[in-house]
């Protein structure tokens, strides 16, 4: 039996730490319990483990060590890490093509209660597909971005759209080593056929492979998904929101949306706003009813409608443990199928809506994009239903919640940094250049078990932020960072460097951008490519003062995400163990694949992808990087304390002094 640890080092976050308390006091099992049994297979953990075949598995431990077939650690580590990011970028553009014929049934009037609601995006995103757009309706327009991007997933052959809106010099390379994606579908195929039994043994070819399946997901099934969604649903901007726990509300049936589709939570949204089903919640003895979201669901509401988050990953069993919530509703991806026995222990309904997850014991009301609003309210009555049986007795719900404005999409920083007559990314790459901001840090993903909740997210944030690293954010971590209060305009300046503080001051945002869900960061390669076209820091994606982190990152989406940021020119740092990393002390130190990913793939795309466990190791990393980068670009090294005396702090600062003064510190001292 493993040491269990104690509550402080399960989560940092004080809601979840209430809950954890409470799940002892009931004797209930949480994912933070379970890892603590668990003990991770270290061979299986560092890649090392081959089950291709019947002929295994087999068990490769130390350096020299073969599989039945004489496959090598090096080409087993290299087919289980592509196999990963293939099911990752799977999961991701499945998503995007359910999108897309969404778009499809929205344009042709056959989905119920969706219309498009960026009709200028539309407008924008069709001409990169060179439809006419000029005298045509937005649906007759929709209609035809529609068939196309169903048929990028498809593709066969040729290059994907979408990867054109790289940079130009990106483009290139991608052509020069043959990764130019075709559709999502046919590399992912490829994927798993190159690394079947008997097949792909080079791990550099295999790796290739992975690199061209990832791309194929960050700049063709992902972005197109991002592209719909701000279609059907609306392009975010800043919007008040809230974060943790503490949004679940006693007198009120609670509804908690999970998962990942924007498409039925929106008309969740919509259905839960439709006086018929708030008479009929207060007909059942309610105030109203509560919507809040877990994980990326979360983060499509949140961003788009201001509906709360209750929590990320790592707090969906907790939000069952407040004993406050009537159904929770989940669709796909990052579902713990412990859910289910959870609920028995309260009254809450766990109810799958996808065609492709169901869950045994949960029920199954199967979402149709044709009659989407009827299904949303037929759930919500459902929820409404369920509220008597709630035990009061049972309702604990952490009094602890923090305002978020998220919305940050990449439309909106470049309106935000010049208004509408001048929208440019000119103010951020000037800001980097002169070292007010000293680069860009895009923390993303999940939370893991394994490392206390949040912990790690925070503690890279924060100390990013002290250094005058501008932080963008998506997925759980986005989540992590609304909950600490970072996503506040000023409010969250007092702990930030004062070069940053001054931008920050300046444009008027917080200091850490929410972006969005975790398949949202294609707006991040979005913004790099748009930093690198507005000039001054460099021609590609490569030479931008930036770097990516996964601190807590646990799903196979992270690992795709990981390397189509890789591939993009990033530096990626993940936290956690290496899913290539050999066995301690047993496999040799030059270890290929582990290699290969970080030296290996730096000398051909620039980006590289290395695991650091230790988060003060993981910030050193960062700031070396990206004042390597500002280097060779010749940019003035960064000075800490150089900036921070203008804006609203200079301001509020003139304004307490005498007039004299203040007329000398404006003017200068006149003749
Ligand atoms: S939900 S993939 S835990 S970010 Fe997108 Fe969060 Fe990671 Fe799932």
């Amino acid at each position: 039996m493993a040491k269990k640890r104690e509550i402080q080092d399960y989560s940092t976050d004080p809601a979840a730490q209430q809950m954890l308390i409470r799940a002892e006091e009931l004797k209930i099992g949480t994912a933070f319990t379970r890892a603590d049994n668990m003990i991770a297979c270290n061979i299986g953990a560092a890649g090392l483990c081959c089950k291709q075949c019947g002929m295994g598995p087999c068990r490769l431990t130390k350096s020299g060590d073969v599989g039945v077939c004489g496959a090598t650690i090096d080409t087993v580590q290299a087919r289980n890490l592509t196999r990963a990011i293939a099911a990752g970028g799977a999961a991701h553009s499945d998503h995007g093509r359910d999108m897309a014929f969404l778009l499809k049934a929205t344009a042709e009037g056959k989905a119920e209660g969706y219309s498009i609601r960026d009709v200028a995006k539309l407008r924008m995103v069709a001409s990169h597909y060179k439809i006419k757009v000029d005298g045509r309706a937005p649906e007759e327009i929709a209609n035809e971005l529609a068939d196309i991007y169903i048929a990028q997933f498809g593709q066969q052959r040729g290059e994907v759209i979408p990867a054109q809106r790289a940079p130009k010099k990106r483009q290139q390379l991608w052509r020069e080593q043959n990764v130019w994606p075709r559709g999502v579908d046919r590399e992912v195929v490829e994927a798993l056929h190159r690394t079947h039994m008997g097949d792909d043994q080079d791990p550099a070819h295999i790796l290739n492979h992975a690199i061209r399946t990832s791309l194929a997901d960050g700049w063709g099934g992902s972005m197109i998904a991002t592209d719909i969604s701000d279609i059907l649903f609306g392009t975010p901007a800043p919007i008040l929101g809230q974060a943790n726990l503490g949004v679940i509300k006693e007198d009120m049936v609670n509804v908690v949306v999970h998962g990942h589709e924007p498409s039925l939570s929106e008309m969740i949204v919509a259905a839960s706003q439709d006086p018929e089903i708030i008479e009929y919640a207060k007909a059942a003895g309610a105030n109203g009813i509560q919507l809040s979201g877990i994980c990326c669901t979360a983060n499509e509401i949140l961003m788009r409608q201001g509906i709360p988050a209750a929590g990320n990953f790592l707090q969906q069993e907790l939000a069952i443990m407040t004993g406050a919530v009537e159904a929770m509703i989940v669709d796909v991806q990052c579902i713990m199928q412990a859910l289910v026995g959870l609920a028995e222990n309260f009254h809450t309904k766990i109810i799958t809506t996808s065609p492709k997850v169901k869950i045994k014991g949960a029920a199954h009301i199967e979402f149709d994009e044709h009659k989407a609003l009827t299904i949303a309210k037929t759930i919500l009555k459902v929820a409404i239903d369920n509220f008597k049986n709630r035990d009061k007795s049972k309702t604990r719900i952490p009094q602890i919640k923090e305002d978020v404005i998220p919305g940050f999409s990449h439309e909106y920083i470049n309106y935000m940094l010049g208004g509408s007559y001048r929208a440019s990314f000119r103010p951020l790459n000037d800001a980097i250049m002169t070292g007010r901001i000293r680069g860009v840090a895009a923390i993303v993903g999940c939370n893991n078990p394994r490392s206390s909740h949040d912990y790690l997210h925070n503690t890279v944030v924060k100390e990013l932020l002290k250094q005058d690293v501008l932080v963008v954010q998506t997925g759980c971590g986005a989540i992590a960072s609304g909950k600490l209060g970072l996503m506040l305009g000023e409010a969250g300046l007092s702990e930030v460097g004062s070069g940053l503080r001054e931008v920050c001051e300046t444009v008027g945002i917080p200091p850490v951008l929410h972006m969005g869900s975790c398949v949202d960061n294609t707006r991040i390669l979005t913004v790099l490519t748009q930093m690198v076209a507005e000039g001054g820091l460099g021609d590609d994606i490569d030479q931008v003062p930036a770097v990516g982190l996964a601190p807590e990152w646990m799903s196979e989406k992270a690992l795709a995400i990981a390397a189509y940021c890789v591939a993009s020119g990033a530096y990626v740092i993940f936290g956690g163990s290496s899913p290539v990393g050999g066995m301690p002390g047993r496999v040799d130190e030059s270890d290929v694949v582990l290699h290969y990913i970080s030296e290996g793939w730096e000398k051909i795309y620039g980006g590289k992808l290395e695991f650091i466990p230790d988060p003060n190791e993981m910030i050193k990393a960062t700031l070396a990087h990206i004042d390597k980068k500002r280097a060779a670009l010749g940019l003035p090294a960064w000075e800490e304390n150089k900036f921070g005396r203008s804006g609203d702090a200079r301001m509020l600062e003139l304004e307490a002094l005498p007039l004299e003064k203040k007329r000398v510190a404006i003017y200068g001292e006149v003749g």
